[in-house]
């Protein structure tokens, strides 16, 4: 197939010729339209700084792309196409500890019946009886991804961390959250060693946090819920107990601080209850319960 195109609009230094013949032919002659490299970066940019700009101003930030935070942003923007979704990754690959089932094992096992979920972002599966079992969990999760990312109104911030909450007081002068910090892991990593890096923010009427439990830097929001009184201490995930973990994490998915709410395994370390180690259907669970969540409370 051979077809013509225009030259590229910018140019303050042309080294293409006006016009150009591009051709998918892989028998040598393969040729691609022409482009110079400042378009390249001024097109990422643009849209980059573009997409910070209008999204200082969030509807709701989902902080963490693990399986917990993805499930929310899908089941969010499938419910509230209105909605500016910002998810906020600290990692340059979202997905969190989804892309194994457990250990180095690919195979994903979800208990029922959460296999709802996976026939809704048409995942297939097999059917065990009582769970069901995903041929790699890869398949879940870059299905997931790919569906959240085509709403039109996510934005997905990765290698992006939050490093801190924004609150206010309400009219009955009680501390809400009302926001977060953000700012590029990298910085966010290095603030020990360099002088100080201002962060940006971005404030929004809803915070859904998933960062996950204890690690680097899981757990985040309930860490800093206590380091700033707003919570006297943390619970600390308990060992690990499959029948009572995973209905303890969905049961308990709520709105932990005004404007905050906390799904999966952060809110073990929330809460004091058990990890279920390498069954997702909980994480699932409390990702639709924190979108019926956020959705209540933007309704208010
Ligand atoms: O990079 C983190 C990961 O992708 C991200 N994250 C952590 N801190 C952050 C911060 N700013 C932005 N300050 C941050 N992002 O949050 C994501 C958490 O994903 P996860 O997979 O670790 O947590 P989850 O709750 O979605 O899923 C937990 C899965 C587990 S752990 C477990 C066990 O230990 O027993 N069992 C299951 C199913």
């Amino acid at each position: 197939m051979s077809l013509t195109v225009e030259e590229p609009v910018s140019t303050t230094i042309s080294l293409v010729s006006k016009k150009a013949e591009v051709a998918e032919d892989y028998n040598g002659s393969y040729r691609f339209a022409p482009i110079e490299e400042a378009q390249v970066t001024r097109t990422m940019m643009k849209r980059y700084f573009n997409t910070m700009y209008e999204r200082a101003v969030s509807d709701v930030v989902v902080v963490g792309a693990g399986s917990a935070g993805l499930s929310c942003a899908y089941s969010l923007a499938s419910r509230r196409p209105d909605l500016k979704i910002t998810i906020i990754e600290a990692n340059v690959a979202p997905g969190g500890g989804a892309w194994l089932g457990g250990q180095l094992m690919t195979a994903m096992v979800i208990r029922k019946p959460a296999d709802n979920f996976l026939r809704e972002i048409g995942v297939s599966y097999d059917d065990e009886g009582s769970f069901v079992v995903v041929k790699h969990a890869a398949l879940f999760t870059s299905t997931l991804l790919s569906r959240v990312l085509a709403f039109p109104n996510v934005v997905l911030m990765n290698a992006t961390a939050v490093e801190d909450l924004i609150t206010c007081s309400d009219f009955e002068g009680k501390q809400r959250v009302a926001g977060v910090v953000t700012n590029w892991t990298l910085v966010a990593l290095n603030h020990d060693a360099q002088s100080c890096m201002d962060p940006a923010t971005i404030t929004a009427p809803v915070v859904v946090t998933t960062t996950g439990h204890d690690g680097p830097m899981g757990a985040f929001s309930a860490k800093r819920l206590v380091s700033m009184g707003l919570n006297k201490e943390l619970g600390n995930m308990r060992g690990l107990d499959m029948n009572r973990s995973e209905p303890a994490i969905v049961n308990g998915t709520r709105e932990v601080v005004p404007g905050l709410v906390m799904a999966g395994m952060e809110l073990a370390e929330h809460d004091g209850s058990n990890r279920m180690g390498p069954t997702f259907g909980g994480m699932i669970g409390s990702g639709i319960k924190a979108a019926h969540e956020a959705i209540r409370i933007l309704d208010a």
